[in-house]
């Protein structure tokens, strides 16, 4: 099976609009509906206007606004124009901000922040800033939706397994691949109507949730926030098939007296973190519903997934999606795919992709795997440092390091302590300098501007020493 035989999602996008125009497509509570046939044109006029600015295939634009219809009309513009789209997460401060535009090296960027206005007229001036409607002259781009499967789509920035955020290069033929694999294995149709809460500057809202529902063809009600009402209502008032989360999100419509209401829907999936077993079973008893897990990560959109015909069986990810080679590396168990939803390597860092792939080019995860004795696959840890709350991502060694700075932290080390709510809570262990006493909210302070308040710790504990072994390194194991 050919995943990218429509070469690009533009062209796919493309062709779905040519039929069927006026068939409604997104929703936002400011648009309203708006049809197929509204995005060709919307998207085309947006490009041209990202075309007039002088942006050209390859330039870099980033993208970190709430979800709206307007942001998407940003997005598909900019990708029908062969831009490289550079989604940021917009908690992000200053310092981590200014890590990507250095690296990326953006010509514009589209923000809803006027904090985020100011910090890039300062990093950098000459770059073309504006908010999701695209204030820009209208102008026509001379052409569209005319690139290869091999040319970048997106920069998705991550840590990956160690170091400082890269941007994982993932080309026209993964965003494809990516969201084909997932309409196949998910049965999604053109009637389906998903409800989409999940912010548009991460893989899961913007790789699954967006890509799958124009790929698909069918709809969705784009939500700028989540909530267990929000969720309900969108999904009861517009009848609503489909609902993606990350557990947090499923631990809070789990405790909202509206539970049973999922039950109208055909098939919740969740994802991003691990969804415990317990959390399964009180959905499953409050709403009859059987959760879909599935797994992935940025640089290889979605990976493996609960089958949606057959058992889907908590406590692991199933089955490798369509296209998806996987195999466990025989020493350590971590888990190595191939396919073409794997991404090209790291922007402008040569090493690190080389270190990312084995001598068969197998791309490792850095997450520890084992099949059941069914053949689905269980995550049981991973080999890089990493915490994950809330679905999102947080490097120990970068709040380590902007820890360090205080004047009362001699050495510090973060973990991840199990949380019902946020999966992970960012632990701190902290050997306080001598004749300090440093308390959580003086770290979390410190922490201020220099990183997003998700990635700030919820818990301390003193400690006279961490413990580390013969070459120095910390055992976080030992830290509980
Ligand atoms: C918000 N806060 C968080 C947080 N989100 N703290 C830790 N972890 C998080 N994930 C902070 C806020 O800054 C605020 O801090 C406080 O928590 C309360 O906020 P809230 O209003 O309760 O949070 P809310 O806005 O409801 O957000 C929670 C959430 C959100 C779960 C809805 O975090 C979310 O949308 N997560 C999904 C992220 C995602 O899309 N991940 C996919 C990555 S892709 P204070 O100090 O102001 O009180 C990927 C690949 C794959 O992983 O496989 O999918
Ligand atoms: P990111 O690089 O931000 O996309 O995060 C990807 C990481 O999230 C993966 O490498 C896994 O460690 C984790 N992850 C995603 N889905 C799951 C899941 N269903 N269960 C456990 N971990 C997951």
């Amino acid at each position: 099976m050919d995943l990218t035989a429509e070469v690009s999602l533009p062209a796919a996008w493309s062709n779905r609009w040519a039929m069927q125009p006026t068939k409604p497509t997104l929703w936002d509570a400011s648009s309203g509906w708006v049809t197929r046939g509204d995005l060709a044109r919307r998207t085309k006029a947006a490009a041209g206007r990202l075309f007039g600015a002088g942006l050209r295939k390859g330039d870099r634009i980033i993208l970190s606004a709430a979800a709206s219809v307007d942001l998407v009309v940003a997005h598909v513009a900019a990708l029908r124009l062969g831009l490289i789209v550079v989604p940021v997460n917009g908690a992000y401060q200053k310092a981590e901000l200014a890590h990507i535009v250095g690296d990326a090296e953006p010509r514009a960027a589209v923000v809803d922040k006027p904090e985020w206005v100011r910090w890039l007229a300062e990093l950098a001036p000459e770059m073309t800033v504006v908010s999701s409607r695209l204030a820009l002259d209208d102008a026509t781009a001379p052409s569209l939706d005319q690139m290869d499967s091999r040319d970048p789509a997106l920069l998705g920035y991550t840590s990956g397994t160690t170091g400082v955020p890269k941007g994982a290069v993932l080309t026209h033929g993964n965003l494809l691949a990516g969201a084909e694999s997932v309409r196949i294995a998910w049965r999604w149709t053109p009637d389906d109507r998903l409800v989409l809460a999940l912010p548009l500057f991460h893989m899961h809202g913007l790789g699954v949730g967006l890509h799958g529902t124009l790929l698909t063809g069918a709809s969705a009600v784009l939500l700028d926030g989540f909530s267990p009402d929000a969720v309900l209502d969108a999904a009861q008032a517009h009848d609503a098939t489909l609902f993606f989360g990350v557990p947090t999100m499923y631990t809070r419509l789990a405790q909202s007296d509206r539970t049973g209401e999922l039950s109208r829907l055909r098939l919740c999936v969740a994802g991003s973190a691990p969804m415990p077993a317990d959390l399964h079973r009180r959905l499953g008893e409050a709403a009859g519903i059987r959760v879909l897990e599935r797994y992935g990560m940025t640089e290889t959109i979605m990976l493996v997934s609960n089958p949606h015909d057959d058992e889907r069986r908590a406590g692991t990810v199933g089955f490798p999606l369509p296209g998806v080679e996987l195999r466990l590396a025989s020493d350590s168990g971590e888990v190595l795919v191939k396919g073409p939803n794997v991404f090209a390597g790291y922007w402008r860092q040569p090493e690190a992709t080389e270190e990312a792939f084995d001598e068969d080019g197998w791309f490792r995860t850095g997450d520890l795997g084992e099949f059941d004795e069914a053949g689905y696959l269980r995550l049981r840890g991973r080999a890089k440092e990493l915490v994950i709350t809330g679905g999102l991502n947080v490097y120990p060694r970068e709040v380590e390091d902007a820890l360090r700075s205080h004047s009362g932290v001699d050495d510090v080390a973060i973990t991840g302590t199990s949380d019902e709510e946020w999966g992970e809570l960012v632990t701190a262990w902290v050997v306080p300098a001598p004749g300090n006493t440093p308390v959580l909210d003086d770290l979390r302070t410190h922490l201020e501007g220099v990183c997003a308040p998700f990635k700030h710790p919820r818990l301390l504990h003193l400690v006279d020493d961490l413990p580390r072994n013969a070459l120095g390194k910390v055992q976080k194991h030992l830290l509980t």
